[in-house]
Parts: C-alpha cells; structure tokens; sequence
C-alpha cells in the first residue's frame, strides 16, 4: 500500500486534522517526536505574533494502539489555540446577527492566493480563500512527515535541513557536509549552519522589519543512507526527482526546486558535472555527488539533497498596492499580522515532503502489511545489491 495523506483545517478555524494511510502495522510511534518536529516547525528568528500563541501538539484520534500503528488510517488533531479569538468570525454555523469586527477582507495582497481564490471560488470575503491559503495547513503536514520519518527509522535513513541563504545573504549559497549540518542546535535563530553568516541574516530580518517587509530564501534538506533503488526511469510518474519537485513546489511560498547542484550544473562542462563511478571491493562509490543522489530518477546510494527556493512572504506590514474588490478603488493590500521570515521552517516542511515521498517510495519497494515483513524484505534487496 502506498503512503498517503491528507491534511484539513483553516488557519484560524478550530483545529486542523491530517488522516495517513499506508503505514505499515506494528510500528512504534513516539508521540514526543511528532511534537518535537511541531516545534521545531514553529521555531525561527522572524517568525510573528502568531507563533506566541500556538504551541502544537497532536492527539492521536484513531490509528495508533498501545504506542504502535495497527494498519489502519492514522489520525491526528492538532488544535488552533488562536481560535478562540475568532470563534464567531470562522464559525461553522450560519450566524443569526453578524459580529462586531467581521474582519471581511477586500484588499487582497500581491503574491498571495486572495485574488485568483477569490475569483475561481466567486466569493467576497477573501478570508474564505486565505483561511486555507496559509501556511498554518503545514503544522499537519509536518506531523505526516513525522510519521514517515519514524518509518524510515527502521531502515537507517535520516533526514535534516539547513538554510543556505536568506534574501540576499550570502551572495552564493553555503554549502556544508552532514555532520555540520547535524550539528546544528535546534533552537537555533536561522538554521544556518554558519555563525557569521547568520548573524548578516538576523540584521537582514531586523532591517526587514524596520521597514515594514519581509523576505524569502533558500533551504536545503539532505536524507542520509537512503537505499538505491526508490524511484524508477521507466515512466515520467515513477521518476523520484519529479516527485519530490512536486512534493517541494506544493510548500507554500516555495517557487523553485534544485536537485543537488541543478543549477549549477546547467552552467557547466559535463566532464565537470557528473560523478565518476568507483568500486572499494563491495561497494559502488563516489567521490562527489553534484547529482544530489540521484540519477534516472532513481536513488543512487549518495546523499539525497533538495533546496527549495522561497519567495518573500505575501503580506507586508508595508502593504503593497491593490484593489478593492467591491470598489474598484484603488487601496493599500491587507495587513492585520505577519511573518517576516520563514525560511528554517520551510525547511522543516522540507524535511516533513521529502520523508513522506521517500516513505511512499519505500512502501512501494518493499510492501509488506506489518513492519516485520518490510524489513525481511528490504534485508532480502540489500543482499541483491551486496551480490551485485
Ligand atoms: C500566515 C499568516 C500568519 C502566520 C501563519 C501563516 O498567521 P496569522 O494570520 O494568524 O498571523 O503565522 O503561519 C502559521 C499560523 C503557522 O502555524 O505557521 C499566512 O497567511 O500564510
């Protein structure tokens, strides 16, 4: 069975609920580690108001018995502590009178879903269309992909991120190896696996601020010991490069995807591009991997590595020029509170996407209803490719 999910909830609304199928039974499942990726989502110098208010947390509502998965869908809540400020506003009912401060909103913000939303799904109040637009919708994913990184546990393979460049700082994107990424603390201001280089970005996020703006960025994610083999050349669907582009372009505000060094890549010799095969007397080996571990849209054994270029974040205390959608008149984009910054949790996302894609690829290989028979028969491909 594959590894599927889907996540539902406003971002102001009462909850937000994600349902995964296609886990394996009899999987352990740490409930302190889902929380901890839900923290660390909602971690990052620059973050808003809105983070002060929420602290997320799962419950499990079906699913998960006695500290392990029983096969059968998976479901979490995760609670929107902010929605008692806006109970009758996102209410589910129809209201009798309207409240007091409706907060209708008409104005809709250059680079956001308002506008288009709000054309395709013929309503005027734009909040129906932003309500569900944010980036809050990510807390469930993030819990997804929690799930699926305790799978891929099982198998050896960890996954972490980084941010490598924050607006314009550095003027070209750091590169750093496992271990100083792993290094990281996780409370750390920017996920910036450079001192120096974070302390440009926190000024860039103080000027931002001070001037009412607010910025985007670039995050890496990196997966370590993934097994070759996920992913196939034989069809455009089945091509893992391609899942993983599309898994990384649904996060919100991401506009563009790399591939180990893609872009680079495209703007070089091919003798200096690809990464020449070696044998160590068991092993297959590389000596570097600018392919970003892949290759035929296949994993290839190296380290997996996708960045995921951000946008700046569509609402701007600074407000950018609109329209009112009932007047026609000319008026600044809405502004009621915002981000300025949040790249290091994009990259957490990243993080959440790419597990998921991998545990789906993983659960595409090797089948298996309970995590024993998985793992019998993923030791059974790893002796082929010891063979090989
Ligand atoms: C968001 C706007 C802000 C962010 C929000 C995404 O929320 P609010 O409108 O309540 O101030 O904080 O992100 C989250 C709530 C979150 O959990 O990441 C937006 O418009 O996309």
């Amino acid at each position: 069975m594959n590894f599927k999910f889907t996540t539902a909830g406003e971002s102001h609304g009462k909850a937000l609920v994600a349902i995964v199928e296609g886990l394996p039974a009899g999987m352990p499942v740490d409930v302190e580690k889902i929380n901890h990726e839900l923290w660390r989502r909602q971690q990052g110098y620059g973050r808003g108001g809105r983070m002060k208010i929420e602290t997320d947390r799962i419950e499990f509502l079906s699913g998960v018995r006695h500290g392990k998965t029983l096969g059968s869908p998976v479901t979490m809540l995760i609670e929107n502590r902010d929605f008692v400020h806006w109970t009758e506003i996102m209410a589910s009912e129809t209201l009798e009178t309207a409240p007091k401060n409706p907060r209708v909103v008409t104005r809709p913000r250059p680079g956001h879903a308002d506008l288009a939303g709000g054309q395709k799904f013929a309503t005027r109040d734009l909040r129906d269309i932003l309500e569900r637009a944010s980036a809050r919708e990510t807390a469930a994913r993030v819990a997804c992909g929690a799930l699926a990184r305790q799978l891929l546990e099982n198998f050896g393979i960890e996954i972490k991120s980084h941010v490598i460049k924050l607006g314009p700082v550095p003027a070209t994107p750091l590169v750093k190896n496992w271990d100083e990424i792993a290094a990281l603390p996780a409370d750390s201001m920017l996920n910036c696996a450079d001192p120096e280089i974070e302390e440009r970005m926190v000024a860039l996020v103080d000027e931002a601020k001070e001037n009412g703006d607010t910025l985007g960025g670039i995050f890496e994610v990196v997966a370590k010991n993934v097994v070759t083999g996920l992913g196939s050349h034989t069809s455009w669907a089945e091509k893992l490069d391609g899942r993983i582009a599309q898994a990384f372009m649904s996060i919100q505000a991401v506009k563009a995807v790399e591939l180990g060094e893609g872009v680079a890549n495209a703007q070089r010799f091919g003798s200096e591009v690809h990464d020449e095969i070696f044998f160590d007397d068991r092993n297959f080996k590389r000596k570097t991997n600018r392919a970003g571990g892949l290759e035929g849209g296949i994993t290839n054994g190296e380290e997996l590595r996708v960045r995921g270029y951000l946008k700046p974040i569509a609402t701007l205390r600074r407000a950018l020029r609109s329209v009112d959608i009932n007047t026609k008149q000319e008026d600044s984009a809405a502004f009621e509170r915002s981000d300025i910054t949040a790249v290091p949790a994009a990259g957490v996302i990243g993080e959440a996407m790419l597990a998921i894609v991998l545990a789906n690829s993983m659960r595409e290989k090797f089948g298996g209803d309970s995590l024993a028979e998985m793992l019998a028969n993923f030791r059974g491909f790893q002796e082929s490719l010891e063979n090989y």
